[in-house]
């Protein structure tokens, strides 16, 4: 059924996304001249400001307050919460000059922003009585980033850093928010037909600071993981190195629980990726920067005007809130044109040729199955909506079975090691829950640890190193 092609998303990926990036014009990365960091283009930002929009509509609507926090931090700030600074050391940018004075205290670009909220919160937050809180920002952090930096996926100034800063009175309710997140994650995903897998992480690998850290995952076509948000509880970590105490309902002073959750450009680059082939790809309509555009096809018959008619459709379809774009431009063929918006992800293409003017009808384009149909005109509103539902579940059904059929279960370490050898993807073994079992998987299989299935998930059998009854599953991947 599906005319659709992924050879080159599949088997060459680093190419494909690189040249997906510029011809469609989202990204332009690597000719800047400070490593890590690239340009949002026009196509691309609009892009990034719907699955923006999409996110704060779903934090607003769920008592979460934005708010703006200054990019710099004091030193002794930073350094305050000791695993925190420790996860971050390495990664910090540093201001250490006003113009030609050496400054007193220096000052951090924020890698990450737990310990300037915190102390906001201090003085913001006296009682129990004011909890919970929620806030968040969308901001540009910073990380010198260490492994190699690619495009949306490593950068060392993240511009969609969204991070969410949550305060409870008690571990439970913090724990509840954690559960909250999540769902909200799960909503903001399936939003975006984004398949994802939810792990908890093991200790060596939780957010620094924290005291255990929930990811989502998706697979990538070339098999590698890739973290696109995580959740953690922080507990009182931070409180406590900033003495901040609040009135408890018992009339205790005590420190209170804290939450914090974000995502990044990961996300704009997985809903441009999981949905590609090998001429671009599918936008889900609710991103989709133009979700329908219209392509005149000159007529030889002087009499038809298909220019006149592309824009009297479109004036109808914008008139019902739709993005549509009428490609007018004389200089380029109509093949040059298809081309141009497969790359661009347009969901939906109408040509209108001679005959769809003489005719009264349209022809539409599916752009994720390339499935072509004539409608008649009249009907083209229903046809829109209900194409625009079809996408978008055609696409969240393709990505979630292609990540799952990259996924092994197995007791076996060696078919395991041979899985991820030739096709990358994830392994999931039966684990008694001992590190150093963990640690010899990694070993024998060359890749990292992903963590357990969250929720918690039973496992039957042996632990395939120590041969000891299993806990649970741990899942093993090569990732970014
Ligand atoms: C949660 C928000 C935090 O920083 N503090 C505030 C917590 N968590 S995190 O896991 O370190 O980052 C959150 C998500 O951001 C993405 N990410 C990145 N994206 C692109 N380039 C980077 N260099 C980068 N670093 C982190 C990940 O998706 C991560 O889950
Ligand atoms: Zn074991």
């Amino acid at each position: 059924m599906s005319k659709i092609k992924r050879d080159k998303w599949e088997k060459n990926f680093s190419e494909w996304y690189d040249n997906v990036l510029r011809t469609g014009e989202y990204y332009d990365y690597g000719r800047y001249p400070v490593k890590g960091m690239g340009i949002w283009m026009p196509h691309g930002f609009q892009l990034r400001q719907r699955i923006i929009q999409l996110i704060r509509k779903v934090l607003d609507s769920t008592g979460h307050e934005e708010v703006l926090f200054p990019l710099l931090i004091p030193e002794d700030l930073l350094r305050r919460e000791k695993e925190h600074i420790k996860g971050f050391e390495d990664e910090v940018y540093w201001v250490t000059h006003g113009g030609l004075d050496p400054l007193d205290v220096k000052l951090a670009l924020r890698p990450t922003s737990e310990t300037s909220i915190t102390f906001m919160e201090k003085l913001w937050i006296k009682s129990y009585k004011q909890l919970p809180r929620k806030f968040y920002q969308i901001v540009s952090i910073f990380r010198y980033e260490t492994k190699a930096t690619r495009p949306l996926l490593r950068l060392r100034e993240v511009t969609t850093f969204k991070e969410a800063h949550t305060v409870h009175a008690s571990y439970e309710d913090a724990e509840r928010q954690v559960h909250e997140a999540i769902d909200l994650y799960k909503e903001i995903f399936d939003s975006l037909g984004i398949p994802y897998l939810i792990s908890k992480r093991p200790e060596w690998d939780k957010f620094a600071g924290a005291l255990y850290t929930i990811a989502f995952d998706t697979i990538f076509p070339d098999g590698r993981v890739l973290q696109i948000g995580t959740v953690h509880h922080l507990g009182q970590n931070f409180p406590r190195t900033f003495d901040f105490k609040i009135q408890m309902e018992d009339e205790s002073l005590d420190y209170p629980h804290q939450t914090s959750y974000g995502l990044s450009d990961r996300v704009v680059a997985s809903t441009i990726v999981v949905h590609g082939d090998d001429t671009g790809t599918t936008l889900p309509p609710l991103v989709a920067p133009v979700q329908v555009v219209i392509i005149p096809i000159p007529a030889k018959d002087e009499d038809i005007d298909t220019l006149a008619y592309a824009e009297e459709l479109a004036l109808k379809l914008k008139a019902r809130g739709i993005r549509v774009k009428v490609d007018d431009r004389e200089e380029l063929r109509p093949g040059a044109k298809f081309y141009y918006w497969e790359y661009r992800g347009v969901p939906i293409r109408i040509e209108v040729g001679a005959r769809e003017v003489r005719e009264d009808v349209v022809t539409i384009v599916r752009r994720d199955t390339r499935e072509k149909m004539k409608v008649e005109k009249q009907e083209l509103d229903a046809k829109i909506d209900e194409l625009f539902r079809e996408i978008h579940e055609t696409l969240a059904s393709r990505a979630w079975n292609w990540m799952r059929s990259k996924i092994l279960r197995t007791t076996n370490i060696e078919e395991a090691r041979r899985k991820i050898a030739s096709e990358r993807g994830i392994v999931e073994l039966p684990w008694c829950g001992n590190d150093n079992c963990a640690f010899k998987m990694m070993e024998k299989i060359d890749a990292k640890v992903l963590g357990t299935p969250y929720p918690e998930e039973e496992a039957k059998g042996k632990c395939p190193v120590c041969g000891k009854d299993a806990k649970t599953w741990i899942r093993l991947a090569k990732t970014y």
